[in-house]
């Protein structure tokens, strides 16, 4: 693994899958988010089976969240999560739709972010109990631009049948 120098910035990354064995492709994901130029690995979450937020008639999830410290610019972040998606057989179809794998910028330092391609704090962060308890697990006393502390957000935040899967 590359060295990073101290200007890295700290994202987090959601990672999400509900096809052709959902936890293989996120511990896939894994290893190829920690290989990408200019990211290191600084934590990852456990994983946790949730069921699908948007359409039902498709199978439950599993969710984690991931650390990184990385000198990438935010879409030059993006573009190597797509490429990672699309290497794991990712089709967009039905928006909120199945799929292999989903990877998310969450936060990107404390920036907030309003690209044509690129909304950071991720829309939807605050309501979404797959993220915020994976994120509470890896980073208790995180604070989310513009939307507060994450310990706050969580106790608004039913769990909505999110369970942790054995390691
Ligand atoms: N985009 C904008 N901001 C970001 C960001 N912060 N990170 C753009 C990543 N991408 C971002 O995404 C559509 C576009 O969002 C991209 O082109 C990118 O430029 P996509 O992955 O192609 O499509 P999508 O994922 O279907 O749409 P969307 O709105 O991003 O959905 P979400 O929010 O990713 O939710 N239920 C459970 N239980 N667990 C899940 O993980 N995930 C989804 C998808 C639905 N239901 C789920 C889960
Ligand atoms: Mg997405």
């Amino acid at each position: 693994m590359q060295s990073l120098s101290s200007d890295a910035v700290l994202a987090y990354i959601g990672l999400g899958s509900n096809l052709q064995n959902p936890s293989q492709q996120l511990h896939s994901a894994r290893t190829a988010i920690t290989a990408l130029a200019y990211v290191k690995e600084l934590a990852f979450s456990c994983l946790y089976q949730s069921l699908p937020m948007g359409p039902q008639d498709q199978p439950d999830y599993v969710n984690a969240v991931m650390a990184v410290a990385t000198t990438l610019a935010p879409l030059e972040l993006l573009r190597g999560l797509q490429g990672i998606e699309n290497n794991h057989g990712r089709i967009r179809g039905q928006r909120w739709g199945a799929r292999t794998l989903d990877l998310d910028i969450l936060l990107y330092g404390d920036n907030s972010i309003a690209l044509p391609d690129l909304i950071v704090p991720h829309s939807g962060i605050t309501e979404r109990a797959f993220v915020l308890y994976p994120l509470y697990e890896i980073a208790p006393q995180l604070t989310i631009p513009n939307k507060g502390k994450l310990i706050d957000l969580l106790a608004n935040c039913p769990l909505a049948g999110l369970k942790k899967l054995d390691a």
